[in-house]
């Protein structure tokens, strides 16, 4: 007889700019989630952990320069590292929630003025999402939250450009996969809106199936 079956997790990745709430929206996601009794796991790119992170993190906080490619390829690396880990948890039912992923790695490294098919190539085969949250913030908004910090990438006229460079990789993953949510309003009212629409992923057939690679 066959074994019976059990879905899988579901692979659900947040991207968006400074200040659009990412962080702590996943932090909330992860812990109503397990709440409910959906085996789940945070993760974030970039995972500043691994020994790729290092090097990513001495870059973005300025105490070291690389070469634009050079940077580009570490970002990817970061996540190759850890895709295997990702993989195997989705396989054993458990449901992964991630902090930026492969969309902010051409993101922020097309508005450099590297090509973007050289900017997706190394991605290509990473697991697929099954849903992305993009946070969507105005620049008032952004602004009222608080000011920019320290680390490259923190001013208004690149946040702008990728602003830019999101709205077009949505259009490159299809409206089932890629969801944007009004993160001008506030935590609580975000969150109930995420959770409806994970919700709807979490019920998916595509759980009864393989991880999808991403761009293949
Ligand atoms: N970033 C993030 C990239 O440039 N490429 C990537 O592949 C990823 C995942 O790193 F400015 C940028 C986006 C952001 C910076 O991210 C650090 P966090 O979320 O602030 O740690
Ligand atoms: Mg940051």
């Amino acid at each position: 007889a066959a074994a019976p079956s059990r879905r899988r997790g579901a692979f659900i990745v947040f991207e968006g700019l400074d200040r659009s709430g990412k962080s702590t929206q996943v932090q909330r996601l992860v812990d109503a989630l397990n709440a409910r009794g959906v085996q789940t796991k945070g993760a974030r790119f970039p995972d500043r952990t691994l020994s790729t992170g290092k090097m990513i993190d001495s870059y973005l906080s300025q105490k070291a320069d690389l070469d634009d490619r050079a940077i580009h390829l570490l970002f990817s690396a970061n996540r190759w590292e850890r895709a295997t880990q990702i993989v195997e948890d989705l396989r054993n039912g458990v449901t992964v929630v991630c902090d930026r992923y492969a969309f902010s790695g051409i993101a922020f490294s097309a508005i450099k003025g590297l090509s973007w098919n050289w900017c997706r190539a190394p991605d290509v085969g990473l697991p697929q999402p099954d849903l992305v949250l993009f946070l969507r913030v105005s620049p008032e908004v952004a602004q009222q939250r608080g000011g920019f910090g320290q680390e490259r990438y923190e001013t208004s006229e690149v946040q702008g450009k990728v602003e830019k460079a999101f709205t077009r990789l949505g259009q490159s993953v299809g409206e089932e996969v890629w969801t944007e949510i009004d993160a001008d309003k506030g935590v609580d009212e975000v969150h109930e809106e995420i959770v409806r629409r994970v919700e709807q992923a979490l019920g998916s057939e595509a759980l009864d199936g393989e991880v999808k690679k991403l761009w293949e």
